[in-house]
């Protein structure tokens, strides 16, 4: 069975002119939905789930708007619109789904920009590792937006229940990444390298992983590595069903949250790919 995709039209409703637009969601919500996808409505997280990952501090400027930033404004209600994009990455991670929803997450840390970077690259609650906290159990986190996941790593570096991996363009914003440290893997990849390249690296990446120790895999599941994107890679759609079937051969409870990709025809094709592909391969 395909995973269900978790996606409320509210996450639509604000910033149309950023490049982090409700258009690229919006078009990858009807091809998903053209293709026979189920989709379940998410709840806001709680505030409890949401200081499990961030400060106070950081949670009570965010109600308030005061956390602009270049590339990450302020939107009217950005705090209830990120609380709802969280609570659809804990719900993906209780059925095993695929969030669908914006804002993205993965470069903000515990309180704000992450791990020496200027902005938090239109990400407001790391989605992803709100959910991870919310399972607490041993995880696999891997992360294969185009650019490197600083936030996620910021988060959960040196926690032992967490292996972080990050396959990402190098140098690239957000500029981190280059080597690993401690449980956070990284793989900095040249600008296009192309789906040989990256296949043979993600598969690298896994070996290095004792995976009787990992009980679920949670993807930071970016789209914007594919080619002429954001952080192009130089990857297809293609791709992407060949990385669920990767991600399927490891045989664990797997769970999807959106990151970037700002190519909407490019975001549902390639997820419904990496869907197609992984239910095809998984057996759990
Ligand atoms: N304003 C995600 O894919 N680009 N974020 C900065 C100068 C920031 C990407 C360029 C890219 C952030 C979730
Ligand atoms: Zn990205």
């Amino acid at each position: 069975m395909k995973p269900k995709i978790v996606f409320s039209e509210k996450c639509l409703e604000y910033g149309s002119w950023h490049i982090e637009s409700p258009k690229r969601v919006q078009r990858a919500y009807e091809i998903l939905r053209e293709k026979g996808y189920e989709f379940v409505e998410p709840e806001p997280a709680s505030e409890e789930d949401l200081l499990k990952v961030h400060s106070a501090g950081y949670i009570q400027l965010l109600k308030h708007g005061a956390i602009e930033d270049p590339d990450t404004p302020a939107y009217e209600n950005i705090y209830e619109y990120a609380r709802l994009s969280a609570g659809a990455a804990i719900l993906a991670a209780k059925i095993n789904g695929f969030s669908l929803m914006r804002p993205p997450g993965h470069h903000v840390g515990r309180s704000g920009a992450a791990l020496g970077a200027y902005t938090k690259g239109f990400c407001y609650i790391n989605n992803v590792a709100v959910a991870v906290e919310h399972l607490d159990k041993p995880t696999l986190i891997l992360d294969i937006d185009g650019h490197h996941g600083n936030g996620t790593q910021e988060i959960f570096l040196k926690d032992p229940k967490v292996v972080f991996i990050s396959l990402h363009r190098y140098p690239h914003y957000p500029g981190t990444g280059a080597y690993s440290e401690a449980n956070c893997l990284n793989f900095p990849l040249p600008a296009d390298c192309g789906e040989n390249v990256y296949l043979r690296t993600l598969e690298e990446a896994l070996r290095n992983v004792d995976m009787e120790r990992i009980e679920v895999i949670a993807v930071s599941a970016g789209f914007d590595a594919c080619a002429g994107d954001l952080a192009s890679l130089g990857l297809t759609e293609k791709t992407y069903g060949r990385i669920g079937e990767i991600l399927a051969s490891l045989g664990k409870p797997t769970f999807f949250v959106l990151e970037g990709g700002y190519v909407g025809e490019n975001v549902g094709k390639s997820i419904d790919e990496l869907l197609k592909s992984f239910s095809e391969h998984f057996k759990g």
